[in-house]
């Protein structure tokens, strides 16, 4: 749940629907099935391993619109000792982000659409020689349940919108991304008795996909340059971050 002090704006007349709706539900559910669809697919046409590191893999699809680069990148990883739902967690959290996220200026929720779904807007470190980026997304966290003894999937999508309380303010330049992070919790040798799994017997299985146009001209070879340097660097310092802040707490399944 997002601490109400962090609210900025919460709330208005068409996100309080009785059903549970806010103006963004459909979206939300498309871009979700979107993901869940995509997940699936593999890595073996068309994509370049750029990087690996034990279990970490990373690809990426060289990508132009209009002389942008608009690479897409998709990672594989395994995480021993937490589960999905604790990576997706602080992940997702805002009160976490800075901790974790080294290529922001600040982070902040400006409104809350729900308990799993929240809109941020973020100021992107500068990049020399490129103009400062900006974002604004929104954000949901989810469980999908297979079936009573499995494991459930989590997942955490990213998705740009526009809002009022985010205009976009020259010279920023405000960046577009679809970000989703998906994640399976393994167990070996389960006991017999749920409440004994220990960490040790626990791993995630991660796949995080990235689809960002950096919103306006940038060298080409430079912002491969950045992605291939920081997205592997993004996915060692955050789940090293996510093992050592569960390593002593109860498991969250
Ligand atoms: O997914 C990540 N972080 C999330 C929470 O902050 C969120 C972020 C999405 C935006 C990611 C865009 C980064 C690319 C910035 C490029 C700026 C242009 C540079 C010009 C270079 C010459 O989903 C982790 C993101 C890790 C990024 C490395």
């Amino acid at each position: 749940a997002v601490p109400v002090s962090t609210i900025v704006s919460k709330s208005n007349d068409d996100n309080s629907e009785s059903n549970g709706k806010h103006r963004l539900t459909d979206d939300v559910e498309r871009i979700v099935q979107e993901h869940l669809q995509y997940v699936r697919e593999d890595v073996s046409n068309g994509w370049d391993l750029i990087h690996q590191d034990g279990e970490m893999k990373v690809y990426r699809r060289e990508v132009e619109e209009n002389g942008i680069v608009v690479d897409p990148l998709k990672c594989f990883h395994t995480i021993k000792g937490v589960t999905g739902h604790e990576i997706c967690r602080y992940f997702w959290e805002f009160q976490y982000r800075m901790e974790w996220e080294t290529t922001l200026d600040s982070t902040k929720i400006i409104e809350a659409l729900d308990p799993d779904t929240v809109i941020f807007f973020q100021l992107h470190k500068r990049v020399w020689p490129a103009a400062q980026r900006d974002s604004c997304f929104w954000s949901h966290i989810r469980c999908i349940s297979h079936s009573d003894e499995d494991q459930p999937t989590w997942l955490v999508v990213n998705y740009t919108t526009p809002h009022p309380l985010a205009p976009i303010k020259s010279p920023q330049v405000r960046l577009v991304a679809n970000v989703a992070l998906i994640c399976e919790t393994i167990i070996s040798e389960p006991p017999l008795d749920p409440k004994d799994i220990k960490r040790e017997n626990i791993q995630c299985k991660l796949t995080y996909v990235a689809f960002v146009n950096p919103g306006g001209w940038v060298p080409s070879a430079a912002l491969r340059g950045v992605a291939k340097r920081e997205y592997p660097r993004f996915l060692k310092r955050f789940t090293s971050y996510v093992v050592e802040q569960t390593r002593n707490k109860p498991i969250l399944f």
